[in-house]
C-alpha cells in the first residue's frame, strides 16, 4: 500500500521527480583532507540515484563552516571538480541531485580551520556558546563564539549565494540550503541563541532577516525553482525551544511562501515529537502555515509516509537512516522485499 510514493511529482515547471521519496541529507565525513568528495562518495550517491531525489550530505560554504571532520565543502574549484563526479555519475544512473548548503555557526570549532591560530572566531548571531563538544571528537569543546558584525552577515550571505552558483557549476540540479537542526540560520531564528539587539535580532522580523537574505541572495544567482530550504521550528538539536520562537516561524513561513522555492522541507530526526510552544508536531505546525511543497521526515516508514501523504500531511518524504543501510531502497519498496535495519555502526563505512 505504497503507491502513491511511486506517483511522479512536479516541484515546478523545470524539475520533475519520478517519485515522491527523497534521500535525506546524510552527513557521513568521508571528504578527503581538502574536503573533496571522493570517487567512493561518487560510488555511494549513484547506487541511491533511484531516489526522486537525493539531497547531498551537508556541504560548507567556506572553512569556519566546518564543525564535523572530513565533511566536504563547495568553495574550491577542486571541491567543485569533486562533486561533478558525483553529480555525473547520479544523473548518468537516471536520478537527481541537490546540495544541501552548510554553516555550522557556533558549532563550527577552529580546530578543522584555524591552522593553528588560537584566535580564530567562530561565527554566530550571539556570543552564546553551545554546550558539549563534537560528536565522535570529545576532546574538542565548543567555544564561545563572536556575534557576527553586519559586514561579516554580508559576507556570510555573499557566500551562501556563491556556494549555490559553484553548485549549479558542479552539475547540481539545485540546492537546499541548511536552515535547520540548529547551525547557523537555525540560531538566528531562535531566541536561545540569538539575543541581538540590532535588526537581526529582538522580535520575528528581524530573526527571520537572516534566512530571508540568504534565501533571496541564492534565488538572484540561482533561481527559486533550483533553491529549497530546511527549516527545524522545533528546536531539538543543538538549541533549547523557547516559546517566544513560534513568533519567529509564524512570521518567517508565509514570506517563504511568497519566494516560490523549489520545496520546504522539515529537519526532525522523528516527526511524532511535539513541541507545546507548535500545538504539536512540526509537521502539523509547517503544513498549516505553508501552502506550498512540503518535505516531510523523522523516523518514517515507507507505510507511515505513504499515509502521511495520502492524508496530506506533506507532499514528499525525506528517508534517512534506512537510506544509509538500503542502498536499493527504492527498489525494495516497490518490490516489497524487507529492509536491513540501520544501525549506527553503518556510520563506520561508505556501502
Ligand atoms: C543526519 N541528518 C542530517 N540532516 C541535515 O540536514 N544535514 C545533514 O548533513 C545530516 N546528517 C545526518 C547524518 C546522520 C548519520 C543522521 C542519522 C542524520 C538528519 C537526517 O537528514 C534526517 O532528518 C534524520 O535522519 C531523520 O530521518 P530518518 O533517518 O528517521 O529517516
Ligand atoms: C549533521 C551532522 C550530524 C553528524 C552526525 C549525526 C549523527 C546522528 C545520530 C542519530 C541520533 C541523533 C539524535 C539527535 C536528536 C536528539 C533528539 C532529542
Amino acid at each position: 500500500m505504497t503507491e502513491n510514493l511511486f506517483k511522479p511529482y512536479a516541484l515546478n515547471n523545470t524539475i520533475n521527480l519520478n517519485n515522491r521519496i527523497l534521500m535525506a541529507p546524510l552527513t557521513r565525513c568521508m571528504a578527503d583532507d581538502d574536503l573533496v568528495p571522493t570517487q567512493a562518495m561518487a560510488d555511494y550517491y549513484a547506487r541511491r540515484a533511484e531516489a526522486g531525489l537525493i539531497i547531498s550530505e551537508a556541504v560548507i560554504i567556506r572553512p569556519d563552516g566546518q564543525g564535523y571532520p572530513n565533511t566536504p565543502g563547495l568553495f574550491s574549484q577542486s571541491q567543485i571538480e569533486g562533486w561533478q563526479r558525483v553529480t555525473s555519475a547520479v544523473h548518468n544512473n537516471g536520478g537527481k541531485i541537490f546540495a544541501q548548503l552548510w554553516h555550522t555557526g557556533r558549532v563550527a570549532h577552529p580546530y578543522f580551520y584555524s591552522n593553528g591560530d588560537d584566535n580564530a572566531a567562530v561565527m554566530a548571531p550571539s556570543a552564546i556558546a553551545v554546550e558539549g563538544s563534537v560528536p565522535r571528537m570529545r576532546e574538542l569543546t565548543y567555544k564561545t563564539p563572536k556575534a557576527v558584525t553586519i559586514d561579516e552577515i554580508n559576507t556570510l550571505i555573499y557566500d551562501y549565494a556563491q556556494a549555490a552558483e559553484n553548485a549549479i557549476a558542479a552539475g547540481f540540479d539545485g540546492v537546499e540550503i541548511h536552515g535547520a537542526n540548529g547551525y547557523l540560520i537555525d540560531q538566528f531564528l531562535h531566541h536561545d541563541s540569538n539575543r541581538r539587539t540590532d535588526e537581526y535580532g529582538g522580535n520575528s522580523e528581524n530573526m527571520s532577516r537572516f534566512a530571508l537574505q540568504v534565501v533571496d541572495a541564492v534565488i538572484d544567482r540561482i533561481g527559486h525553482d533550483k533553491t529549497a530550504l530546511r527549516v527545524s521550528p522545533g528546536a531539538y538539536f543543538n538549541l533549547e525551544g523557547d516559546n517566544r520562537d513560534r513568533d519567529v516561524f509564524d512570521h518567517l513561513l508565509p514570506q517563504l511562501e511568497k519566494r516560490n522555492l523549489a520545496f520546504l522541507h522539515i529537519g526532525i530526526f522523528d516527526d511524532s515529537m511535539e513541541f507545546d510552544y507548535l500545538g504539536g508536531r512540526v509537521s502539523s505546525y509547517v503544513r498549516a502555515n505553508y501552502n506550498k511543497t512540503l518535505v516531510g521526515v523523522g523516523s518514517y516508514s515507507a507505510e507511515t509516509a505513504s499515509s502521511a501523504i495520502d492524508t496530506d500531511k506533506f507532499d514528499l518524504v525525506a528517508i534517512g537512516r534506512p537510506f544509509i543501510a538500503n542502498p536499493d531502497y527504492v527498489a525494495k519498496i516497490r518490490n516489497n522485499e524487507p529492509l536491513v535495519s540501520y544501525s549506527d555502526e553503518m556510520l563506520t563505512s561508505l556501502v
